[in-house]
């Protein structure tokens, strides 16, 4: 065990049974932490890295993982038999838990952006990124992927209208990677607990009053099509609820979605 991995095993030790792995530079922590997760016996598997070679986000797009921001991944190996592998509820789940930690830390409010996003003032600054292993004879495992920018950084031009970091926002000195990984492991547990006890709603209100999206017209595009409408609802498993212009309500599963 580094230092990184000593310093944030010791502050989640309450938790529960937890193997923190910390390194300096990884193709994608999600992976890691699955491979990790799959020969481990315990609940928790949290995999911290400096920098990514492969970071990923949804349907293989890149993730920049330049040295500096967090790269963070938790693994959960339940032992219970759970039904809760609704993807898109973990990922609402898990952006609940970086709003609170950076609001508990700095007392910065972040916002999230449907299905995935965690937003400052309309920039993307973060991302959730939820895979799992199901498979019948083994037990399942899902992985919760959360990237944030933290300090500056040299964005494509692509990305320099859309994309942030932390150090815009909070002076850069005040901010530890390490507390921030601290923090949202422990929110993203709570989480997990509430999700074990099919306490759906909570993380549900929680979303909505964390999000940026609802009330507003959006346009989701997906595999080779276009929804567009004014985003409604969120129904209990993560899903949006889109009403389109003719008044038809649409449940949308996941997509890019783009404010009008
Ligand atoms: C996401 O995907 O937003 C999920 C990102 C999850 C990254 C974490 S890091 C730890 C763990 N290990 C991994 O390998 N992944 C997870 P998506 O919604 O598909 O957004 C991807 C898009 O965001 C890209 O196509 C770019 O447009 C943009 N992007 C890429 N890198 C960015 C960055 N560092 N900051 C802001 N936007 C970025």
């Amino acid at each position: 065990m580094d230092s990184v991995s000593e310093y944030i095993f010791n502050a989640l030790k309450d938790l529960t049974a937890v193997e923190v792995i910390h390194l300096k530079e990884v193709d994608s922590t999600n992976d890691l932490a699955l491979e990790v997760a799959k020969a481990s016996d315990l609940l928790m598997t949290v995999v911290l890295a400096d920098s990514q070679q492969q970071g990923r986000g949804r349907r293989g797009r890149q993730w920049l993982s330049p040295e500096g921001n967090l790269y963070l991944s938790i693994a959960f190996k339940p032992r219970v038999h759970i039904r809760l592998l609704c993807l898109s509820l973990i990922t609402l789940m898990a952006g609940v838990a970086v709003v609170e930690a950076v609001d508990r830390l700095y007392g910065y409010r972040l916002d999230l952006k449907w299905p995935n996003d965690i937003m400052i003032e309309n920039k993307k600054l973060g991302g959730v990124l939820t895979e799992s292993r199901l498979s019948p004879e083994k037990p399942p495992i899902f992985v919760i992927g959360i990237g944030l920018n933290i300090t500056d950084m040299d964005f494509p031009e692509e990305l320099r209208g859309s994309a942030t970091t932390l150090s815009s926002y909070i002076r850069p000195e005040m901010i530890s990677r390490d507390d921030l990984a601290i923090e949202i492991v422990r929110a993203v547990f709570r989480g997990y607990k509430l999700l074990i006890n099919t306490d759906t709603k909570k993380i549900i209100t929680s979303w909505i009053e964390k999000n940026s999206t609802l009330t507003k017209t959006v346009r989701i595009e997906q595999d080779g099509s276009t929804i567009e409408g004014l985003a409604e609802a969120i129904d209990q498993s993560g899903r949006l609820i889109v009403k389109t212009k003719e008044g038809q309500r649409l449940t949308v599963e996941s997509g890019s979605l783009f404010y009008c």
